[in-house]
């Protein structure tokens, strides 16, 4: 067997994705693959760079919400002007010309991610408290984040955030949607070249066609309706409430919360930050929890609100809900170690499987339908702390170590199960970060 790498050797090689990676004032998730800033990879690289440049870690947050909308909603995307190597690029999203909301400049994509972009400045401002006056001023764009997610995004109150496209997720291509797609009729796509395919070594492990088809009908929908909340809540054919996204929005509330006190934020803003957390964790509980499942579920909207049953980590992400109630930390934590996740007695290393093995949509190599994503364990392993669970903590943090100290695991983007094979875009800048906050830990 070939030699693992040493701790002191992974950590450099991090560092080194992060710097090769480094577009000056952001971080590329990927050499290649992905070339431009993506929201929520930034909220990561932010947490991974905390630990050795605190102050080049908030600049990842500052520029990601220079591109903020004026209606709060964070982009998924801020386009690199230096690039025309990826698809769909800014002429194809057209936000500036469509939306008055969208700015002008920098162009970005009309979509959202996972907000866990409180929860990275405060890991920053908890190392670095010198940077309080940067932290000041990042604070009410990230008040005004919550509130887009929590209103625009939860018009009924439900205290759960809508999603309009797989792409929002961080999850995209995950059986979470295939039953909510099904339902989206594609009507004509204007003609477009792929270019993703092009940088992994098999386009198999990608998205089909098929699905990118309908990937790009979406945006056509977004288009039309201006990417306005408003009018696409009444005509869209995607509207799914999100458990995963919902779960981290907790995550993050929580330590917005925490970072309003710490900036003696006036009493009622504190107040409102309150409310909200407990609208989605309420909302969690009573909508998408599935005590028979043990899983937490996405509700599709299009169909009344109905549960779609399906077995992804997704379902484990209450785990990360600040203050969940034990009996059910506990049923999340046996679930997530047991045959159906990280027990699956066919895995070369114990970490969490983004499908279950065996279940409806699995594929051993494709995109969110079975491999591992390191930054998936990370966040589980941040919620398996925040309950207490130590040991299982430690174990999943060392094997997802074991994992990427292979030297032919080259930080990928997320690892075949049974062998640990790297697969999709090596040098994937959050898989680097997440070992860089490992390791310091
Ligand atoms: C993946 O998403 C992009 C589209 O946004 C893609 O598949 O082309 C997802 O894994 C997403 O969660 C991630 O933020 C992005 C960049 O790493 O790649």
């Amino acid at each position: 067997m070939e030699k693992v790498l040493d701790e002191k050797t992974l950590k450099q090689d991090a560092l080194d994705v992060l710097k090769n990676n480094d577009l000056g004032k952001s971080t590329k998730p990927a050499p290649q693959l992905y070339p431009h800033q993506w929201s929520w990879d930034s909220a990561f690289i932010a947490i991974g760079l905390s630990h050795s440049n605190p102050s080049r870690a908030l600049t990842e947050l500052e520029t990601l919400f220079d591109a903020q909308w004026k209606d709060g909603r964070v982009p998924h995307i801020v386009f690199n002007p230096n690039t025309k190597d990826y698809f769909p690029g800014p002429d194809r999203w057209n936000c500036a010309a469509l939306s008055p909301a969208a700015p002008e400049k920098p162009a970005t994509s009309g979509l959202i991610q996972p907000p866990i972009h409180a929860f990275a400045v405060k890991t920053v401002f908890d190392v670095a408290p010198e940077l309080k006056d940067r932290v000041r001023a990042l604070y009410p764009k990230l008040v005004r984040w919550h509130k887009y997610c929590l209103t625009e995004r939860d018009p009924e109150k439900m205290g759960l955030i809508t999603i309009y496209h797989p792409w929002e997720s961080g999850t995209d291509n995950s059986p979470r949607w295939d039953s909510p797609l099904k339902g989206v009729k594609v009507g004509e796509v204007p003609p477009y070249t792929r270019r993703d395919t092009k940088h992994v070594n098999d386009p198999s492990e990608r998205p089909s066609n098929e699905e990118y088809d309908r990937f790009l009908w979406l945006v056509e929908c977004l288009k039309k309706d201006h990417y306005d909340d408003a009018k696409l809540y009444k005509t869209y054919p995607f509207l799914v409430k999100d458990a995963l996204m919902t779960s981290i929005f907790t995550l993050s509330n929580h330590a917005l919360i925490e970072l309003a006190k710490q900036l003696d934020a006036p009493k009622e803003e504190v107040q409102m930050l309150e409310g909200w957390q407990k609208r989605a964790v309420d909302g969690l509980l009573e909508h998408s929890w599935n005590r028979q499942k043990m899983l937490a579920l996405d509700l599709d909207m299009e169909r009344g609100g109905a549960q779609v049953d399906v077995s992804t980590c997704a379902g484990l992400s209450p785990i990360v809900v600040p203050r969940l109630p034990a009996e059910i930390a506990t049923k999340i934590k046996e679930q997530m170690f047991s045959d159906k996740f990280a027990g699956w007695s066919d895995l070369k290393f114990r970490v969490i499987p983004s499908t279950t093995p065996g279940t409806a949509g699995f594929h051993p190599r494709a995109y969110w339908r079975g491999p591992s994503w390191p930054v998936i364990s990370w966040l589980y392993w941040i919620g398996l702390r925040q309950n207490g669970f130590e040991k299982e903590a430690k174990e999943l943090r060392q094997q997802n170590l074991d994992l990427l100290e292979q030297p032919e695991a080259k930080f990928g983007e997320y690892f075949e199960l049974t062998k640990g094979t790297q697969l999709g875009s090596a040098d994937q800048s959050w898989t680097a970060a997440v070992a860089l906050d490992w390791l310091a830990s």
